[in-house]
Parts: C-alpha cells; sequence; structure tokens
C-alpha cells in the first residue's frame, strides 16, 4: 500500500518514495556544484536551522549534498532528488535545481537527534509551464523590499510567474518617462486614503532581476481601458468623465466610500466607472509610449493589459479600443496578455493570451469570451475567482478581504481542476495565476495571511500530476500543516486555518 503523507511536501512531487530514517546534516555538511543555486540553499538552510554549510569542489564525502545540471533527467524545470548516505540533487536546467532546492527545504527537519534530511527518492517536473501569483501594488502599495519577500516565498512553492497590477483607478505605480506627471501626481495614495508610492525604472529592473534569480518571470500589467481614474489626476485629456453604476453607488454608500470625482484622487474601491478616451488618437499615442517603456524594461514575452470591467463603456467603443492595444503590444514585441472579457473582441492580435477570472462554473459570455483567445491562436490562464482568488475571506468572519466570489476555505481553494473549467482543448492551457487584489490588505503581513496557505493549494494544483495518489485533500491538509516550522523561520506570516494540523516542528 502506499503510504499517504509519507513525505511532507507541498505540491507533492510526481514521483516520490521515502527511504529509512534520515541524513544527518551538520556543520561539516558540504555543498558541492558552482550554481548559483548552491549558495541559495546554503543561505537557506542557514535561516531554517542555523547551520552553515560550506561549499567544497572535491570528491563527494558521504553525508555531502551534490548539485548538477543534467538536461536529460527531466522534463524543463524538473529534477531529480535522491537522499540516501549522501544527498544527490540534478536538476534539468537551473530552474530545475532551485526547485529540488525547495523540495530538499522541506525534507530538513528538527528532531531529537538533531537536523537531518528525510531520505527519499524523488523524480519531480511540473504539470503545467505557466504558475502565477498576482500582487495588487495599486489599490496598496508595496515596496521593493516587500515585493523581493512576496518572489521568495511563493517562489519557495515553485510557482514562477510574477504578475504585477501596476496601475487602478487609485493609483499609477511605475515611473514612464514620456508621461512623468503620472508618478508626479497619480502615485501617492492608495484606496482608503493611505499612503501610496511607485517603482523607479531602477526599482522594477531590480524586481525583475530578482525574480530572475529565483526563476519567476515578471509580467506587468496597465490596466485599460477601465481602471483608469488615476491616469486622469495626472493628465486629465486622457480620460473620460467618470460614469456612475448602480453597484459604485451602492458599494460606496454601504462602505462609506466618496464616489470618484475626475481629475481628483480616488479613494474607493467601486469599480467600472472609468475609461480612457477611446476615440482621441492622443490615447494611442499615451498607449504606445507606455507599452514602449514597459517592453523595454521588461525581459519576460508578457505584457498585460488589463481589460476587465469597463462597465462604463460601449461594446463597440471597447472592441475597438483592445483591438488596437493588443496590436500594439504585438507591435513592442511582446505576447498580449488580457482579462477575459477581451475575448468579446472578434480582432484581438492573434496569440493574446486570455486570463479567466470568472466561476469554476462559467457563468453569462466569460466561458465563450476565454474561447475566443484560443480560437485566434491564443491561450489561456486560468484564475477562476471562486477559488483562486486569494483575496475572498476565508469564512464570513474573517477580517481581511472580500467575499463578492465566495468565501473560500483551504479546502475549496484545493477542490478544483483546471482543464474541468471551460471548453477548451487541454494544451490551451497555459496554466493557473492566483490573484491577491489588495483593497482590504496594507501590509505585507496582511497579504501573507490571505496567501498562505491558500497559494500552496494552487501550486499543487498547477505544479503536480492530477492522478498522483498524495493529490487529495487529506494528504495535502497534513502535508500543507507540515511546512509550518519552515514558514515560521522564514517569518510569513501564514494564517493558522483550522481545517489544517499544524506541525511544530
Ligand atoms: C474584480 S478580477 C477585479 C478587481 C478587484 C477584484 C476584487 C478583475 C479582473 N477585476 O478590480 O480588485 O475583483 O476581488
Amino acid at each position: 500500500m502506499v503510504l499517504t503523507h509519507s513525505l511532507p511536501l507541498v505540491p507533492v512531487p510526481a514521483s516520490a518514495v521515502a527511504g529509512d530514517g534520515r541524513m544527518p546534516l551538520t556543520s561539516a555538511t558540504r555543498v558541492h556544484g558552482d550554481s548559483p543555486a548552491a549558495a541559495q540553499l546554503i543561505d537557506a538552510v542557514e535561516r531554517r536551522s542555523g547551520i552553515r554549510l560550506s561549499p567544497a569542489d572535491d570528491a563527494t564525502k558521504p553525508g555531502d549534498i551534490a548539485l548538477r545540471i543534467d538536461a536529460s533527467v527531466a522534463e524543463k524545470e524538473g529534477y531529480t532528488l535522491r537522499i540516501g548516505d549522501e544527498a544527490e540533487l540534478v536538476g534539468s536546467d537551473e530552474a530545475g535545481l532551485f526547485y529540488g532546492i525547495q523540495t530538499l527545504l522541506q525534507l530538513l527537519r528538527e528532531d531529537e537527534a538533531g537536523w537531518g534530511l528525510l531520505r527519499a527518492d524523488i523524480a519531480d517536473a511540473p504539470r503545467f509551464g505557466y504558475r502565477g501569483v498576482m500582487l495588487d501594488v495599486a489599490r496598496h502599495f508595496f515596496g521593493v523590499d516587500d515585493v523581493k519577500k512576496f518572489i521568495d516565498s511563493t517562489s519557495a512553492l515553485k510557482f514562477n510567474h510574477l504578475h504585477l497590477h501596476l496601475s487602478d483607478d487609485q493609483g499609477w505605480r511605475i515611473q514612464i518617462g514620456s508621461w512623468p506627471l503620472l508618478t508626479e501626481r497619480a502615485s501617492s495614495t492608495s484606496a482608503n486614503g493611505d499612503p501610496g508610492g511607485f517603482y523607479t525604472k531602477a526599482d522594477y529592473r531590480s524586481i525583475v532581476e530578482y525574480a530572475a534569480s529565483r526563476h519567476m518571470i515578471v509580467v506587468p500589467e496597465i490596466d485599460l481601458p477601465g481602471h483608469t481614474h488615476a491616469i486622469g489626476v495626472a493628465y486629465p485629456e486622457l480620460v473620460e468623465a467618470p460614469v456612475m453604476n448602480d453597484n459604485l453607488i451602492s458599494d460606496s454608500e454601504r462602505l462609506g466610500q466618496p464616489l470618484p470625482v475626475a481629475g481628483e484622487r480616488y479613494l474607493g474601491w467601486g469599480v467600472g466607472h472609468s475609461s480612457v478616451r477611446i476615440r482621441e488618437e492622443g490615447t494611442y499615442d499615451f498607449v504606445r509610449d507606455v507599452i514602449r517603456e514597459l517592453a523595454e524594461m521588461t525581459p519576460g514575452p508578457y505584457l498585460h493589459i488589463g481589460g476587465d470591467e469597463s462597465h462604463g463603456t460601449t461594446q463597440e467603443d471597447f472592441d475597438h479600443f483592445v483591438e488596437r492595444a493588443t496590436a500594439i503590444v504585438v507591435e513592442a514585441g511582446k505576447v498580449p496578455v488580457a482579462w477575459h472579457e477581451v475575448g468579446a473582441a472578434d480582432g484581438i492580435a492573434e496569440g493574446t493570451v486570455g486570463q479567466y477570472w470568472g466561476m469554476t462554473t462559467p457563468q453569462g459570455t466569460h466561458a465563450e469570451e476565454a474561447a475566443h483567445f484560443v480560437e485566434r491562436g491564443g491561450a489561456l490562464i486560468l484564475s477562476p475567482a471562486d477559488a483562486t482568488y486569494l483575496d475572498m475571506k476565508y469564512d464570513k468572519d474573517y477580517p481581511l478581504g472580500q467575499d463578492w466570489a465566495a468565501l473560500i476555505d483551504v479546502r475549496s481553494a484545493y477542490a478544483w481542476e483546471p482543464t474541468a473549467v471551460l471548453d477548451v482543448p487541454d494544451d490551451a492551457i497555459l496554466g493557473v495565476e492566483a490573484p491577491l487584489w489588495s483593497e482590504t490588505v496594507g501590509t505585507l503581513t496582511e497579504v501573507e495571511q490571505l496567501v498562505f496557505p491558500r497559494a500552496a493549494a494552487q501550486a499543487e494544483i498547477v505544479w503536480s500530476p492530477k492522478d498522483a495518489p498524495e493529490r487529495t485533500w487529506d494528504s495535502f491538509r497534513v502535508r500543507v500543516g507540515s511546512l509550518s516550522p519552515l514558514w515560521k523561520a522564514e517569518g510569513i506570516s501564514y494564517h493558522p486555518a483550522a481545517e489544517i494540523p499544524w506541525s511544530r516542528r
């Protein structure tokens, strides 16, 4: 019989067999291999255990850890890890080595005898190539150090894309040289009137580089044509007057928030009231400049142009805008990504990637809109709101988060299957992204309480084989509970959900 939760690993590997006992880890343990991953391993082991391992380049001895790369051991980003009398980690590439180290760190445990690595024989590679998390830095701004910590904690779960929501009604967060007033005038506040901020180009580049060192690709988003009130604070000529809608008015009353006023900073959370001027050529000069500058500082393939919730815009104008905007991204040499509403437009640029944020059971026209990206030669990223949205409350009394899509406890975050949501071929699904919208969270500690442990559920859904024997809730809840000492050592403020048996060491 296969033992369930025999190894405390999340996401569960494609294949993992537990061995007998542990390989002791002491200050005499040495790390072989000249990859940057060796130094990352040494630092992470020290953070976790206080033990500083030393690098070595002679022959391996029992008790040592050896790292190397061999493209033939696994698919892209895969690895094998064998821990016996010594530990041997072979990555199929640098990313594979990095992910193998994350697995090894989860096997590092302390008991009466001291620190050791649980013996195991593992062969692993991801199910999907796009494994994303999103951070909304527009509703609340998070500085460079916070973003780097977010990269550390999520890349440890083998996420490989970081989507940054860089602009919204409440603020513009990225320096654009050709339109300097965006950050001079439209970045100083956040939702609720909290302090804002923005990334200089140097800040943004340092995030991109840091992410790359953890094998994460940054996907920058400028949300258009709606969610653009802040643009009008800097350049009023680029936007329409706010268009009120019923939800906006009732939400403003319920939450005691002001309604948007043209040209003034917006401090509420209402959506769907703003738009750039779609029939003015000047708008496209703006869009072209912003996309060009963003493309120049983004080495990754994707550039996200938003497209959600343009409630005050006619369908004809919306289609006209997104057809032009996706073409502008292609001209800038990038692959456009857009929220699924953009799939309503016939002529979106070929190859545009859609991000589906409807429900796990699609409503209205959402599935059709999503499918249109595939018909145009594109693909899909799945972010069903009732399963993957990290800003939904765990339960109705949870102090942070919203509840419009669902209450999402850890179990329901885990209970969905990416290929069962839409009627498209499996290979049209690039992967899964879990978004963290930040209306209700202003500090990284609060962000982490919403993200952990639910991001671990999405990590397993997008990484692990669908039919792995341990891909079950009963196994997952024990395995994720076993991560608490590691998360504590890394200073991650996870939510200690009552569904999970959290282990002490
Ligand atoms: C919907 S999801 C939005 C965001 C909000 C979020 C809050 C999406 C594409 N749009 O503007 O922040 O709900 O949960």
